[in-house]
């Protein structure tokens, strides 16, 4: 295991537990947002073509909640890592909500895409969207009402896996937040991470499914438990 002082390169990984504290519901919790839907009919390409009004009520009212929702500690603990830390950092978020962004953290990658942001199948453009999709919109770009979320789907390629990887390969330190590990490739990253030699550490209320592989685990709500470990970064503690 590392010193921290002998750590320059940190890529962090956030899930929806970070969020969860903002108000913004996670996936698999007992009430979570599978609970209302099936996963199929909502965050598939084959659930779009079967049933966009469907898909598109669903991330209407996501984008609702994420405009609604504020950054919480463990986003602004991030956001003052991201400006404290000279060495390099990567937050890969597999969240579609701005919080690291609007707590101030810029060295950010959004892996499954962005809830405010429309994509134009017809041109290809992508447009900062915070209304609705429902009434199928026409994209200000091309005019083609063909917009749809700006988001990755099961069975589609997570965003810049190309960035992500040459960071893990880099890191000396990797750090999942609030994720269960139950989706690829994002589950795998510990894994590469470790492969190249970095250290492991997952901050989580409950173990995740991929939790040993971890060098260690600290179990608690991220509020807590992320500006503690970033204070202890930057404090240089070991
Ligand atoms: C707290 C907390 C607090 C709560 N404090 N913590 C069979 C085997 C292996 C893989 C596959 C397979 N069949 C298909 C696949 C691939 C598939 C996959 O992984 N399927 C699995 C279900 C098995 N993956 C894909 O299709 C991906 N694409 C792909 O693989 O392309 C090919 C490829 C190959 C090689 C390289 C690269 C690519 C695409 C996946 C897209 C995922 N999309 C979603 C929807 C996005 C938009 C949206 O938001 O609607 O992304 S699914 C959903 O799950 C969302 C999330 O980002 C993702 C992960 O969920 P997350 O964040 O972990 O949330 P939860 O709810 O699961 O967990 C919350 C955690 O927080 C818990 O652990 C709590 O304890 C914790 N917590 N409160 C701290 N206060």
């Amino acid at each position: 295991m590392r010193h921290m002082a002998q750590i320059r390169n940190i890529v962090v990984l956030t899930g929806a537990g970070i969020s969860a504290e903002s108000g913004l519901r996670t996936f698999r919790a007992a009430d979570g947002l599978w609970e209302d839907h099936r996963v199929e009919d909502v965050a598939t390409p084959e659930a779009f073509r079967r049933d966009p009004d469907l898909v598109q009520r669903f991330y209407d009212e996501r984008r609702e909640n994420i405009l609604a929702a504020r950054p919480n500690p463990a986003h602004e603990a991030l956001a003052r890592l991201d400006r404290e830390w000279s060495g390099d950092l990567l937050i890969v978020t597999q969240n579609i909500d701005d919080l690291h962004e609007r707590a101030g953290a810029s060295r950010v990658l959004h892996m499954h895409g962005e809830g405010l942001s429309a994509w134009c199948t017809a041109c290809d453009a992508r447009q900062r969207w915070t209304g609705i999709l429902r009434d199928e919109p026409p994209c200000p770009a091309c005019g083609a009402r063909a917009l749809r979320p700006d988001i990755v789907w099961f069975g589609e390629m997570p965003y810049r896996m190309d960035d992500i990887f040459a960071a893990l390969s880099r890191a000396d330190l990797f750090v999942s937040i609030g994720t269960s590990g139950a989706v690829y490739p994002a589950a795998g990253f510990v894994q590469e991470a470790k492969s190249h030699g970095a250290r492991a550490l997952e901050l989580n209320l409950e173990r995740s499914q991929g939790s040993q592989w971890f060098d260690e685990t600290r179990l608690g709500p991220a509020s807590d438990l992320v500006p503690r470990w970033v204070e202890e970064v930057l404090g240089g503690a070991s």
